[in-house]
């Protein structure tokens, strides 16, 4: 309850999230009512009991499948409201959100629709508030090189209207086989446009996607990057380049990335002096919002309150928000 209260009160980011993946069992049944549509599945308990993963893609079928509730404006402010509430409980100052707009834009559902609902809760709730946050549009890699270029020429008319909030893009889905290489000329083309640029690597894929995620994509950031250690030249260059690492410990177990958190490697990248960050990636499929990420990879590392407070301030500092903004929270 102490160590709780403590990491509430830490300053912190959330640099690694996807909004589809905060659509909680309760909304899920909300919005298939709301939208008149059959879930197969008889109730909010026998849904949740369907969340044992065994890897990757076993999750993000059902995760999927979930998002296609989603089908109105106001469907994608009331899924974005409900995290916001949530972040804001566990201290979060600013938020960077992940959406793939291409989960919607198959089943029918207009971008405009997407960027409308979400940027809505992300206004309203720095407004009142002041908790800030920004989005990146995350191509996903399991589709074409074709289709990620088609994204973003349907998501740039849109580009001036959500400019104070829509800064960078990411790259997320399936990793094994989706090399960072596939998507090579559109990152150039995103860079171009001065988007700030993350991507997913080193979660399920080798320590090489890590690396040509950086040297082939031009990311500021990886999300995950857990599996960097198996290449020592590949560490030594992102603790001395300082490369931040959005960390998702409770997705990492939840996947079965790690057998156990108490052999997850956070606590040895932190203290090898890796530009380490703790993040919730999904957290209604994967058991936990940020602070419950903190709480346990502490309790399972015996991580020090320093050492939580190292990854809270990491957090702050591996944003995307200009200098002077991030001064204030730091
Ligand atoms: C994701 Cl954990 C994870 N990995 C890759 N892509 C994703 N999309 C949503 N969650
Ligand atoms: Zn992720």
């Amino acid at each position: 309850p102490d160590l709780n209260a403590y990491i509430r009160g830490l300053p912190k980011a959330e640099l690694h999230l996807h909004i589809e993946g905060t659509l909680e069992p309760e909304l899920i049944f909300e919005l298939a009512a709301r939208n008149h549509m059959a879930i197969p599945y008889s109730s909010v308990e026998a849904l949740r009991a369907a969340y044992a993963f065994t890897d990757l893609q076993s999750f993000l079928d059902l995760y999927y499948a979930g998002a296609s509730v989603l089908i109105t404006e106001q469907d994608f402010y009331d899924m974005t409201m409900a995290y916001l509430r949530r972040a804001r409980a566990d201290g979060v100052l600013h938020a960077e959100i992940m959406f793939d707009p291409q989960t919607h834009t198959g089943r029918g559902v207009a971008i405009e629709t997407v960027f409308a609902g979400i940027a809505r809760a992300l206004r309203e709730v720095r407004a009142a508030t002041g908790i800030s946050s920004y989005l990146l549009m995350s191509f996903l890699r399991h589709l074409s090189e074709q289709e990620a270029f088609d994204t973003l020429a349907a998501a740039l008319p849109l580009r001036e209207q959500y400019n104070d909030v829509w800064i960078g893009i990411g790259l997320d889905s399936a990793e094994l086989g989706n090399p960072p290489d596939k998507f090579a000329r559109i990152f150039a083309r995103c860079k171009e446009l001065e988007f700030r640029l993350v991507a997913h690597a080193g979660e399920e894929g080798p320590a090489a996607y890590v690396s040509d995620a950086l040297d082939v994509l031009h990311v500021e950031r990886i999300d995950h990057g857990v599996r960097s250690e198996d290449d020592p030249a590949l560490m030594q260059r992102l603790i001395r380049d300082q490369v931040p690492l959005t960390v998702c410990p409770l997705s990492n177990l939840k996947l079965c990335v790690v057998d156990a958190l108490e052999q997850h490697n956070l606590a040895r990248l932190l203290r090898q002096g890796a530009m380490v960050t703790i993040n919730s990636d999904d957290p209604a499929y994967f058991g936990g919002y940020v602070g419950q990420n903190y709480l346990a990879t502490a309790q399972a590392l015996g991580l020090s309150k320093q050492e939580l407070g190292t990854l809270a301030r990491n957090s702050l500092e591996s944003c995307f928000l200009p200098a002077d903004q991030k001064q204030v929270l730091l």
